[in-house]
């Protein structure tokens, strides 16, 4: 919903610049991350299992759409306040998989340098804050990297996650009013993956969130988080809103966390027909489907990049599975951040969605191979 002419005229400046169509590049990277992602957690998975994770194990599978849609359209210069179901967006941003595995081992290379055993981790020089596990309390941290980017009249938008259970709580609110009410450049993604722990939708809300966003001055849309390109696409319009100084937008993702809430739960308060039905529905599998289908790719095509994947995270559970435990003495080190540390470059390991074309003010990301 448009509330000023400010937003109107940020959204005609926006279709200007939003008509780049995705290339087959992109969409092959769309596909190698939704795969990445996967293939990391069940690795991760099984070595929780093999009793190599000494805490407990989350992850964000049937989600994958989610995260990796999102993420692919920030520049290098844009922030992330990543959650537990979006590993996808670590990965754009340049974590690689070892690092990932290595994390929840409490290894010497994991993200954290084996500081933080499980995925409460963010590369701030990839431009990733440290998760913050009271939810949603990174809503307020990507709020307040917003506020800066705006105070400093900079191009740079934020854009943070979160499911629909955290919606209940006040701070989100408070996030959602502040950035309504001074226009900031942030994209609030919402994961509705069904369930809030066990408790179902119906017993969380009696107005769907999305429906909120209006209250607080600015649009919430609703796509099928499942589609990965439905996803791009609305964060693509929500963060060239942002950037045209058009404020905020809540996208809601619809979709359906497909394992327990962590690798203890059982999940038995999901209804059997209920999770058949979303598995149908899969975003990995849709999108194979849809890339021989509509974009001209082969199916051996599709495979080869399946296990090109597959195989380049198995070495990488390698390297995580060699990593060391840390020295003890490195537990005092990196405690407090060097004000002048420079930031890098987000980067990753596959080449990205051609950023610097978009008017999006933030540098071509580099392309690197892997
Ligand atoms: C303030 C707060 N209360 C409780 C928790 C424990 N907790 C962690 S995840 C979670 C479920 C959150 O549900 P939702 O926001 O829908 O996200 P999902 O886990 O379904 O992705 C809970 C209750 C927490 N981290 N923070």
């Amino acid at each position: 919903m448009e509330t000023t002419d400010a937003s109107v005229v940020a959204r005609e400046r926006v279709r200007e610049v939003a008509e780049q169509p995705l290339t087959r590049e992109d969409r092959a990277n769309l596909f190698r991350y939704m795969v990445m992602m996967r293939a990391s957690e069940e690795r991760a998975l099984t070595l929780y299992k093999q009793g190599k994770v000494p805490g407990s194990f989350y992850d964000g599978c049937g989600q994958e759409a989610i995260s990796v849609g999102a993420a692919f359209v920030l520049g290098p210069m844009d922030r992330m306040c990543i959650l537990h179901r979006d590993l996808g967006a670590h990965l754009i941003r340049g974590v690689t998989p070892d690092r990932y595995l290595a994390n929840f081992m409490g290894r010497a290379d994991g993200v954290t340098g084996g500081k933080e055993g499980n995925m409460h981790f963010g590369d701030r020089k990839l431009g990733c804050v440290g998760m913050v596990s009271m939810l949603p309390d990174m809503a307020l941290v990507a709020m307040g990297m917003a506020l800066a980017f705006k105070t400093r009249r900079e191009r740079r938008v934020a854009m943070t996650f979160f499911g629909e259970g955290s919606t209940a709580n006040g701070q989100w609110h408070e996030a959602m009013n502040f950035a309504g009410i001074h226009r900031l450049p942030i994209v609030f993604v919402l994961e509705n993956n069904r369930f809030a722990y066990s408790t179902p939708n119906e017993l969380e809300f009696a107005v769907d969130p999305v429906e909120r966003a209006h209250t607080y001055g600015f649009a919430g849309v609703n796509v099928d988080g499942n589609d990965v390109e439905a996803v791009f696409e609305a964060a693509r319009a929500a963060a060239d809103l942002a950037r045209a100084g058009g404020g905020p937008t809540l996208i809601e993702c619809q979709t359906m966390r497909m394992h327990g809430h962590g690798a203890h739960d059982d999940m038995r308060y999901v209804p059997t027909e209920m999770h058949a039905e979303w598995a149908r529905r899969d975003p990995i599998e849709r999108y194979a489907e849809r890339l021989v289908a509509d974009h001209g790719f082969a199916p051996d095509e599709v495979e080869g990049i399946r296990s090109e994947v597959r195989s380049y995270v198995e070495d990488c559970a390698g390297k995580a599975v060699a990593s060391p435990m840390p020295d003890p003495e490195a537990a005092a080190t990196g405690v407090f951040a060097d004000a002048f540390e420079p930031l890098g470059d987000g980067h990753a390991p596959w080449s990205l969605w051609s950023q610097g074309q978009s008017g999006n003010g933030n540098a071509p990301m580099e392309r690197r191979p892997a």
